[in-house]
């Protein structure tokens, strides 16, 4: 997380308030290695809290008022009461996404106050790196240094935030960003089980940099090619007669996925191999094993552009200009959601200037743009700091 950012937030609350704030929190984006759209088919996936985030300043009031300065949307503010049904707006967005944390913990009768605060962040904004969740899980983590609320955990935090975004911003996301944002370790990535919400650290070796390139392909298609998917992996968990896909296995696959039409089993295909892959992806990075990291970070890209049709040529070829570098030593596939974002890479050290020089080299995005690289360390989810 950088200090200039928490420096910078805590400025702009002074500057605002005129008073120093009383507490500051952050909450990180994410990067996820592997298991793409596997979260809302109760599967496994495999992220990393990055140390790019969400950091709020803030002082608690003495009336029921929450106001909030948007310090990187030229200091727009909202302001709205616990006291009366918090409703949502038509813009900015960003401010539904404040609102829809605080009225879901207001609805679940936790003893809220009101704050003033400032917020402020450097994930990158459009990327697919959950900035947004990065924003609900600083909210839901500011409301959770109350008196009275120290029994909410990081867990309730996750759950606060993805129901935020389903049911007041409007976007079906499954659980996964909001889960690692609240709950990541430094130096690891957490494999979770969407379904019981368990999470096994598993380290990231040393000697290896999680490098993330954006395309800088704007992702246009992400909300309505996410709810297709959605509606597909529904329609095949139908077929075959379970809860989600995290029920189907391989052989079940094999037995009667031929009752499917063509695109809804190469959907179900996706998901069925890319859950065996993330469990694989585990156990494979827990012994350090990068080699073996980056078979499997290939075929997940490839069942990415193949099976669940998310990928777009742009993204396809960055990833082909980091594999040509690292060869078996690593793994590269695109990340997120989805139709543009990001590509993340798993490589070691020895390669990051390799591979950023053939990137810049070799890689245009659109308009002639580069790719933007960031060479992340995986961090602590949300918490308090010193303000
Ligand atoms: C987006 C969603 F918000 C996540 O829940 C997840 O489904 C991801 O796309 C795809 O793996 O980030």
């Amino acid at each position: 997380m950088s200090e200039m950012l928490i420096d910078h937030t805590r400025t702009a609350f002074e500057n605002k308030f005129g008073a120093a704030p009383e507490v500051m929190v952050q909450a990180p984006g994410r990067v996820n290695l592997i298991g793409e759209h596997t979260d809302y088919n109760d599967g496994f996936v495999l992220p990393a809290a990055i140390d790019y985030s969400t950091v709020i300043a803030a002082r608690r009031r003495a009336d029921r008022i929450v106001h909030i300065v948007a310090a990187d949307y030229t200091c727009a503010e909202d302001q709205f009461s616990l006291e009366a049904p918090i409703e949502r707006r038509d813009e900015p967005m960003w401010a539904n996404y404040v609102r829809g944390v605080i009225r879901d913990m207001v609805e679940r009768g936790l003893p809220l106050q009101g704050f003033d605060m400032v917020v402020s962040g450097d994930v990158p904004q459009g990327a697919g790196l959950s900035s947004s969740a990065s924003l609900t899980v600083a909210i839901g983590r500011l409301f959770a240094t109350l008196p009275g609320l120290e029994d909410v955990r990081p867990i309730d935090i996750a759950l606060a935030a993805q129901r935020a975004e389903n049911n007041f911003v409007g976007t079906r996301c499954g659980n996964m960003d909001q889960i690692i944002s609240a709950s990541g370790i430094a130096g690891h990535a957490l494999m979770i089980d969407c379904r019981s919400l368990e999470t096994t650290p598993v380290p990231i070796p040393a000697g290896a940099a999680i490098m993330i390139f954006n395309s800088n392909v704007q992702r246009g298609l992400v909300d309505s090619e996410y709810n297709t998917r959605r509606r597909q992996c529904e329609a095949a968990a139908r077929h075959f007669g379970v809860k989600a896909l995290r029920d189907v296995d391989q052989a079940m696959l094999d037995a009667r996925g031929g009752g499917l039409d063509a695109v809804t089993l190469k959907r179900a295909r996706h998901i069925v191999s890319e859950n065996a892959r993330v469990l694989a992806a585990a156990d494979a990075l827990g012994r350090g094993d990068l080699a073996r990291m980056g078979e499997l970070m290939a075929a997940s890209h490839a069942s990415m552009r193949d099976d669940f049709e998310i990928t777009v040529p742009l993204i396809d070829q960055l990833v082909d200009i980091v594999r040509n570098v690292i060869g078996s030593e690593g793994g590269v596939r695109m990340t997120g959601g989805g139709f543009g974002g990001c590509v993340v890479a798993l490589v070691p050290d020895a390669r990051v200037t390799p591979v950023r020089d053939a990137v810049t080299k070799e890689y245009t995005g659109p308009n002639g743009m580069g790719a933007t690289i960031y060479v992340c360390k995986a961090s602590p989810g949300a918490g308090v700091v010193p303000a």
